[in-house]
């Protein structure tokens, strides 16, 4: 940190306070992790200054044979981390790696049919802010009223209906296992495209813990940063007839220079994905968010469909009078963060919501386990149901900081 402080301490206080903030509080944003230093340090390395435009062996810069190496090696360690017969590394992110996809093989007005954001879907899967709710038509299909989960018989009756040029399966709030397979009889029937978004759940499918969607997939974007516990990034999968088309439409087509340091860091996180011990914290992961929901039910909470398969969980907190923004704002003061989350068929608007979505994958890395998760959650539902009680969220925010103290944030 030295350098930096004597050049610029406004940031570098910024960077300790934010660092102390993920040290001394429980992150439990499902979308977040804590990757390694090995991983931090490839990233925070000299390959940040390399540009690199295009792909190894075919690069439009000299002195790119080391960033070359890399790049393949990334390459390499993901196909065989997920079984792939074609892998694209560059997308700077999951959106990018989507738009990718989109660009490969769809034209402006087709249709595209994707779960609904506010069913647990995504921004870039046709919300009409983001730039693939522009350019495409978007159908969506959701969960059901009685079960909150994916009715495939339903889907197929809206892809008959409207005969989607692209499907896509894959949410980023849904604590369900999703049947890539009843997607792919859909897709088949009605000639679609298949894309699986696999971003939350592909440590849960490198792990082997939630079924893969290699096996049915015409393309498999993800996020590097999520369960699977790596940088900020992206990636892409497919069979390997389409391979050349994806990497011309990640470079030249949306992105210029990938960025070297990351690719680095992706390989490190693809290598210690493939490592046994990987799996071990994966069903943890999982464990994790079992108990979690346990006690929020136990504790009279309503759980979105009655529990989870994955990393994640929903709770429908105006079951217990709260929005989902006055939930996040206790709990953040009781040293928690969480994210206010819509549920299915929510009848307040985002920036309310009557749900917070809970995810382990970051306390998990810490090493908290079944007993200490069990003790977490009660914390945060003593604090939810005393919303007035600030207090008690000062005790618990000590009590936090123990915990905190008793599982390091950092590892190797
Ligand atoms: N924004 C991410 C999430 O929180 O789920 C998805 O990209």
């Amino acid at each position: 940190m030295s350098p930096l402080r004597d050049i610029d301490p406004e940031i570098a206080e910024l960077i300790v306070k934010e660092t102390e903030r993920q040290e001394y509080q429980l992150e439990m944003i499902a979308s977040e992790n804590l990757a390694s230093l090995a991983v931090m340090e490839a990233e925070g390395s000299a390959l940040m200054n390399k540009y690199a435009e295009g792909y190894p062996s075919a690069r439009y810069y000299g002195g790119c044979e080391f960033v070359d190496e890399v790049e393949r090696i990334a390459i390499e360690r993901l196909k065989i981390l997920f079984g792939a017969e074609y892998a694209n590394v560059q997308a700077h992110s999951g959106t990018q790696a989507n738009m990718a996809v989109f660009f490969a093989v769809l034209n402006p007005g087709d249709t595209i049919l994707s779960m609904n954001l506010s069913h647990g879907g995504h921004l870039s899967h046709g919300s009409p802010v983001n730039f693939s709710g522009r350019l495409y038509k978007i159908v969506h299909y959701g969960v059901s009223r009685e079960t909150e989960t994916l009715d495939y018989e339903e889907i197929r009756r809206i892809a008959q209906v409207e005969k989607p040029k692209l499907i896509i399966a894959g949410a980023s709030a849904y604590p369900r296992v999703i049947n890539f397979e009843a997607f792919y009889q859909i897709a088949k029937e009605v000639k679609a495209y298949l894309l699986v978004d696999m971003a939350h759940i592909a440590g849960l499918v490198a792990a082997g813990i939630h079924p893969s969607p290699v096996p049915f997939a015409d393309f498999i974007t993800s996020t590097t940063h999520k369960t699977l516990r790596g940088p900020r990034g992206g990636f892409i999968l497919c069979k390997e007839r389409y391979g050349k088309l994806i990497d011309r439409m990640i470079f030249p087509g949306i992105q210029g220079g990938p960025h070297m340091n990351v690719i680095a860091a992706k390989a490190v996180c693809f290598k210690e994905a493939l490592q046994a011990e990987f799996k071990e914290y994966q069903q943890q992961v999982v464990a994790n968010a079992k108990v979690m929901a346990k006690v929020f039910i136990e504790r009279g909470f309503r759980v979105v469909s009655g529990g989870t398969d994955n990393h994640l969980i929903l709770v429908d907190v105006s079951s217990k009078g709260l929005t989902g923004a006055e939930a996040e704002k206790i709990l953040e003061e009781a040293g928690i963060t969480v994210n206010k989350n819509a549920i299915p068929f929510d009848p307040l608007p985002p920036k309310i919501t009557s749900g917070i979505r809970i995810g382990t994958p970051a306390i998990t890395t810490r090493g908290l386990k079944e007993r200490d998760v069990e003790e977490v959650a009660h914390y945060m539902c003593d604090v939810l149901l005393r919303p007035e009680d600030r207090k008690l969220r000062e005790e618990i925010r000590k009590k936090v900081k123990e915990i905190c103290l008793k599982f390091p944030f950092y590892r190797k």
